[in-house]
C-alpha cells in the first residue's frame, strides 16, 4: 500500500486542494498524510472576503518531527502554494522525506484561464519552477504551463504546439508532463503527457462539458495520482482522472446554487 504526503492549502469550504486530495487517495486505498500549507475560509476563486492563516513557520517543524520519527513516503504531491518561502521546505522534504525511488508530484496549481490565481504573485510563478525542476511528475494546465515556461497564453493550441510544449516542460527536468485542459476539437477536452526517456506520447479525450467549476483540476490530479500509484499505465490512469471529472461535473449541473466546485462525492464510489 502505497503511502503520499499532500502539501496544499484547506479551503475550509469550497471543494478544492486538500479537502478533495485526501478522500480521493483514501478512496484509492491510499495511506495520506497532510502538510498544510495554509488555512483559507474559502477557495480564492469567486469567493470575496476570504480568511487565510499561512503556516510557513509551522511546516518545517512537521517535517522535522517526522523525520526524527523515520516516516517516509512514496510519493509527495503538491498543489496550491500561497507563500514563496514554502518552495525550499519541498525541496527539503524530497531529500528527507522520501523512500529510496520515492516520487515528487508537482500539480502548479497556480493558475486558469491565462491568469494567475487572484491571491498569488509573480513570485510564485519563480518557485514553483524551482520545484518543477525537481519532480518527476508534472500535472500543469495549459495557463500553469505558460507561466512556467515563461510563454504568452494561447487559447487554442495545435497538436503540434502541445506537444513542443510537452518538450519545453521536460526540459525543465521531469520525467513525465502531463497537460491537461487540452482541446484540438470542439466538443472534446482532455490531458496529453509526455515520457521524457522514452520519448512516448499518450493522450485521452473525453466530452467537454460546457461549465466551469474550480477545484477540477484538484480532482484530476488527485484521481490521476491515485490510478497510478496503484500500477495502473499513465495512459488508463488519464483516463481515469479525465472521466471522473466529467461525471463530478455532470453530479452538479442541475443545482445552479452550486458553483463553487463540483460534487465529486457522489461519483467517488462508482470509479
Ligand atoms: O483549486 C486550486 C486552488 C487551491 N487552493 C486555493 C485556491 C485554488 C483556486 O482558486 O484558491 C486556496
Amino acid at each position: 500500500m502505497s503511502k503520499i504526503v499532500s502539501v496544499q492549502d484547506i479551503s475550509c469550504y469550497g471543494q478544492c486542494s486538500l479537502t478533495v486530495a485526501l478522500p480521493i487517495l483514501s478512496a484509492y486505498g491510499i495511506e495520506t498524510a497532510i502538510m498544510p500549507s495554509g488555512i483559507l475560509s474559502t477557495h480564492t476563486g469567486g469567493f470575496t472576503g476570504f480568511t487565510c492563516l499561512d503556516l510557513t513557520e509551522e511546516m518545517p517543524k512537521i517535517a522535522d518531527h517526522w523525520k526524527n520519527e523515520g516516516i517516509a513516503f512514496d510519493a509527495i504531491y503538491t498543489g496550491y502554494i500561497g507563500d514563496s518561502r514554502q518552495f525550499e521546505l519541498v525541496k527539503e522534504m524530497k531529500n528527507n522525506l522520501l523512500k529510496d525511488g520515492g516520487k515528487l508530484i508537482v500539480d502548479p496549481a497556480m493558475a486558469d484561464h491565462g491568469k494567475l490565481y487572484p491571491a498569488l504573485t509573480p513570485d510564485i510563478v519563480e518557485g514553483m519552477k524551482t520545484i518543477v525542476s525537481e519532480a518527476d511528475m508534472i500535472l500543469p494546465n495549459l495557463t500553469e504551463a505558460a507561466f512556467l515556461l515563461g510563454e504568452e497564453f494561447k487559447g487554442s493550441y495545435t497538436k503540434a504546439e502541445i506537444e513542443e510544449m510537452l518538450k519545453k516542460l521536460a526540459a525543465m527536468g521531469p520525467e513525465i508532463s502531463v497537460l491537461t485542459g487540452v482541446s484540438y476539437e470542439e466538443g472534446t477536452i482532455g490531458a496529453v503527457a509526455y515520457t521524457k526517456s522514452t520519448g512516448e506520447f499518450v493522450e485521452y479525450f473525453t466530452e467537454l462539458v460546457p461549465k466551469s467549476y474550480h477545484g477540477t483540476g484538484d480532482i484530476f490530479t488527485s484521481v490521476a495520482i491515485g490510478a497510478y500509484m496503484n500500477g495502473k499505465s499513465l495512459l488508463d490512469s488519464l483516463k481515469e482522472a479525465c472521466e471522473f471529472v466529467v461525471k463530478s461535473i455532470k453530479a452538479t449541473l442541475d443545482d445552479d446554487t452550486h458553483n463553487y466546485g463540483v460534487k465529486f462525492e457522489k461519483v467517488l464510489a462508482e470509479r
